[in-house]
């Protein structure tokens, strides 16, 4: 496979002025005829003309009407042409329902279905894939299906075939094509311009009562992005499909998105609060991706975090608006670490924006998605909110219509507010997790607090520059009061100090409020001091933060051996409990201790190889000792958290629902799991139901409970899934992989769903101490179905390979066997790029 290389950019040879497709649909044999019209690139470098494709057969090719035999590689074509524009006309026959890699066309469910990007177009016919190549689209489809839908407005349909149209200059990577028996949820919707949208969201038949949810999030997007950054939809219609098999959460094709049935279907009796949290988060992501991707999209796919981790930000923003916005940055918080960090701590550690790569898929990452959103997060923070909005303001004039680059975003600031952002334009070139040290003096007023800064060599990349980080900082004095509001310290050099003057005493340093910088930040802190912030802080996200840095030092103390602040650390949660000013949703937080590949990999930054099971009865007997320690608050305030209303996936009764939930999960190590079998009994909502049904398992006394479960969602995919997850995830270390292999076995699972595959496998990986079992059981079903998959999906397969990103922080044994398990994958043959990619990359 070959390396491509940012450096090696040139521009295309020649452009599009426009597209025209028409699809014949047959589910094994369908025909793609293109007409397209070509101009040479006056910015090209050269006059070759090249097209990608790939499992196409080439049925005939003219230029200008007159028949060609272009030379046919297994990337694409080449043929000589005319130095002029031209027509270029192709026949091709694809087969969509042998395309079980759910790239290109493809069937599911008896549904056609596209996924393009990045490189899917080229499976469906010859054309330049690449996102600087843009072309406005009509698109013809003829066969027997009820609904036939593409890019752009309807312009015309009959017995038989349908036309639609998309004005605006697109990249392949946003073309779609649906068709199939399905249903639509309809509304409409009223820009700022008074021009009203129709709006639809389809579904297979059986699936319309779980759509109401996902239309009001849309149109909530829909005002949103008008009222926060001024920006109107601009076509006639809007529409989002829901699709079972897709191998990502959604696709922001122009006008007509895409979805995982996963990412847009919910009703009360099927969907958790988080599902619900999800689904609307998503739908505005695909929504925002409108103007940052589809208006304004990528050169080429070194730049994707422009648009992902710009648009993952506005999803982030969305939310918090919808929602607590405290809640919010804590859940972004958790997430960036659980995934992100992971990522940026090991063999996978790769640049926001990567020099090279061997399969772009591969780059769909939480570092090109989420801390690219934390990159422009902490560039609004250094501009302001008056020059970011102005910045925005610019960026969608100058660049409207075109393919960009991050330093076309960059210059836009640079432009708006005089700074040079060469400094911190480096938190797109150097990978790894900036680590911050902080020390601090207090002297005759004066308060200094010294910050060191440190990034760590990653694969390929040592010698790290220093970076511009934003910390965002107050301080309190010891009453609690804040005597310093916060303040923004711009730290650029590789030591550096800041004075406060005029302090009565020394003060407690709140550092890093909001998570202003995705950096780990260690200060030797007492407990009484985290317990004090924890109490105290200003700072939403700080307060959390204080109590997880306790949580953390409690379960790292009893790994290693050590006295731990327990007592600090539970005398504190009580408190919080007690605090009736302080929000469910908060408290529940607050509730959840830190995950166990966190402290895996807070010891292995320690110098101690982690011992997953020693960290599981770390985590086990914390949670023992703080049902005890709570047991007279627990019974008063889940009572308190009783929902006297008709369900409403909404941030205060999922707040009230969340802390109920932890603690059943605490009464559940008390009573043995007699009050989840009675909150599992009435259940009418999933949030309380599979919650329960989690805490039933981990009792030991799921077998009634999980029977009745399948039995009665048997029916449903999306709530099956939750049923083949929650064994495992919730199983006991010792039988989580001999579940996974036995429910690997269930005539339900079918690993050419991506949703079901990830429910087992995913889950698998999630229950740490299981994956990593001792005698290797964990690592060879993981190995195992990861060869199994990859000729069938190799993206998905790829993508699971991940579960061993961490492999180097444990102990030789483990090492050497997950070693074995993945030399066993390079070793399979025909293995895919995408895999080969991944593992070689894992392996080092
Ligand atoms: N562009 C791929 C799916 C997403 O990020 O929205
Ligand atoms: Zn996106």
């Amino acid at each position: 496979p070959q390396t491509i290389f940012l450096a090696d950019y040139t521009p295309p040879a020649y452009l599009v002025e426009d597209v025209h497709l028409t699809f014949r649909l047959a589910p094994s044999a369908t025909r793609v005829i293109s007409r397209i019209r070509f101009v040479p690139n006056p910015d090209a470098k050269s006059r070759d003309f090249f097209l990608h494709g790939q499992e196409l057969t080439l049925i005939r090719a003219t230029i200008d009407g007159a028949e060609v035999t272009p030379e046919i590689t297994e990337a694409g074509l080449t043929c000589a042409v005319p130095d002029a524009p031209f027509t270029w006309e192709a026949e091709v026959e694809i087969d969509p329902a042998g395309n079980t890699a759910l790239e290109g066309l493809y069937m599911s469910n008896g549904m056609y279905c596209t996924q393009c990007e990045a490189e899917g177009f080229r499976k469906i016919t010859y054309y330049p894939d690449r996102p600087d190549v843009m072309a406005p689209f009509t698109v013809r489809i003829e066969g027997d299906a009820p609904v036939m839908l593409s890019n752009g407005n309807p312009t015309g349909e009959g017995r038989g075939w349908a036309e639609w149209t998309d004005p605006w200059p697109k990249p392949a990577y946003l073309f779609a094509l649906v068709a199939g028996d399905l249903v639509a949820r309809e509304d409409s919707f009223v820009t700022m311009s008074g021009k009203e949208v129709a709006l639809r969201l389809w579904t297979r038949r059986g699936d319309e009562g779980k759509t109401a949810f996902g239309m009001e999030a849309l149109k909530k997007s829909m005002r949103w992005d008008e009222e926060v950054y001024g920006r109107e939809y601009d076509l006639d219609i809007f529409q989002i499909v829901a699709v079972s098999d897709f191998n990502m959460g959604a696709m922001e094709n122009k006008g007509l998105n895409i979805f995982n049935t996963s990412a847009v279907l919910a009703s009360p009796e099927t969907s958790t609060d988080a599902n619900f949290e999800r689904i609307e988060a998503i739908i505005a992501h695909e929504y925002f991706h409108n103007w940052t991707g589809n208006r304004i999209t990528c050169r080429d796919w070194f730049q994707l975090s422009l648009k992902e981790g710009l648009t993952v930000f506005r999803d982030q923003q969305f939310t918090a608006d919808m929602r607590s916005a405290a809640v919010s940055r804590i859940e972004d918080v958790m997430a960036l670490r659980g995934r992100q960090f992971r990522e940026d701590n090991g063999p996978l550690a790769h640049q926001v924006q990567p020099d090279s790569f061997v399969e772009i898929n591969n780059f769909y990452t939480a570092t090109v998605y989420e801390k690219g959103a934390e990159v422009i997060r902490m560039l609004k923070a250094l501009v302001g909110d008056d020059d970011w909005r102005r910045a925005l303001d610019l960026y969608f004039d100058r660049h409207d219509g075109q393919a960009c680059t991050i330093d076309d975003w960059l210059k836009v600031f640079e432009d708006t507010t005089g700074r040079d952002l060469s400094q911190f334009r480096l938190w797109y070139k150097q990978a790894g997790t900036p680590r911050l040290t902080v020390t601090d003096d207090f002297a005759e007023g004066t308060y200094t607090l010294t910050i060191k800064q440190q990034t760590p060599d990653t694969p390929g990349q040592t010698d790290k520059k220093p970076m511009l980080i934003p910390v965002a900082v107050g301080l309190l004095n010891p009453n609690g009061d804040e005597v310093v509001p916060t303040r923004v310290l711009e730290v650029t050099e590789a030591e550096q100090s800041f004075a406060f003057e005029g302090l009565a005493a020394k003060p407690i340093p709140s550092l890093l409020r909001g998570f202003s910088a995705p950096v780990i930040l260690t200060r030797d802190t007492s407990a009484e001091e985290r317990a004090f912030l924890l109490a105290h802080d200003t700072d939403p996200f700080n307060r959390w933060e204080a109590g997880r840095a306790l949580a953390k030092d409690v379960l790292t103390a009893k790994v290693t051996g050590r006295d731990g602040p327990e007592r600090p650390y539970l005398d504190a949660l009580a408190a919080l409990l007690r605090d009736e000013g302080a929000d469910p949703a908060f408290k529940a937080l607050a509730l959840r201790q830190p995950g166990e590949d966190d402290i895996a990999q807070t010891l292995f930054d320690a110098g101690h190889s982690p011992d997953p099971d020693r960290i599981h009865d770390a985590a086990e007997t914390l949670k023992q000792q703080a049902a005890e320690h709570l047991q007279d608050i627990i019974p008063r305030l889940a009572a308190e958290m009783t929902i006297d209303a008709p369900y409403a996936p909404d941030a205060e009764q999922s707040g009230k629902r969340a802390l109920r939930l932890g603690l059943l999960d605490l009464t559940t190590r008390l009573d043995g799991g007699a009050e989840a079998e009675a909150v599992h009994a009435v259940a009418d909502n999933m949030t309380l139901s599979l919650g329960s049904l989690g805490c039933l398992i981990e009792a030991g006394r799921a077998e009634a409970a999980l029977a009745a479960f399948h039995a009665r969602w048997q029916d449903d995919a999306l709530v099956l899934d939750k049923w083949f997850t929650t064994q495992i995830v919730h199983a006991a270390p010792g039988d989580a992989v001999s579940i996974a292999e036995r429910l690997s076995r269930h005539p339900d699972f079918n690993m050419k769903n991506p949703n079901r595959f990830r429910a087992v496998f995913g889950a698998l990986a999630m229950n740490p101490a299981g994956f990593h079992a001792a005698d290797g059981s964990g690592y060879r079903l993981m190995a195992e179905w990861i060869a199994r998959l990859d000729p069938v999906n190799p993206q998905i397969a790829a993508r699971m390979t991940t579960a061993f990103e961490t492999w180097r922080r444990y102990d030789g044994d483990r090492k050497q066997m997950i070693r074995g398990a993945l030399e066993g994958i390079a070793r399979t043959p025909g293995l895919s790029s995408d895999s080969g990619e991944m593992v070689a990359r894992i392996l080092g």
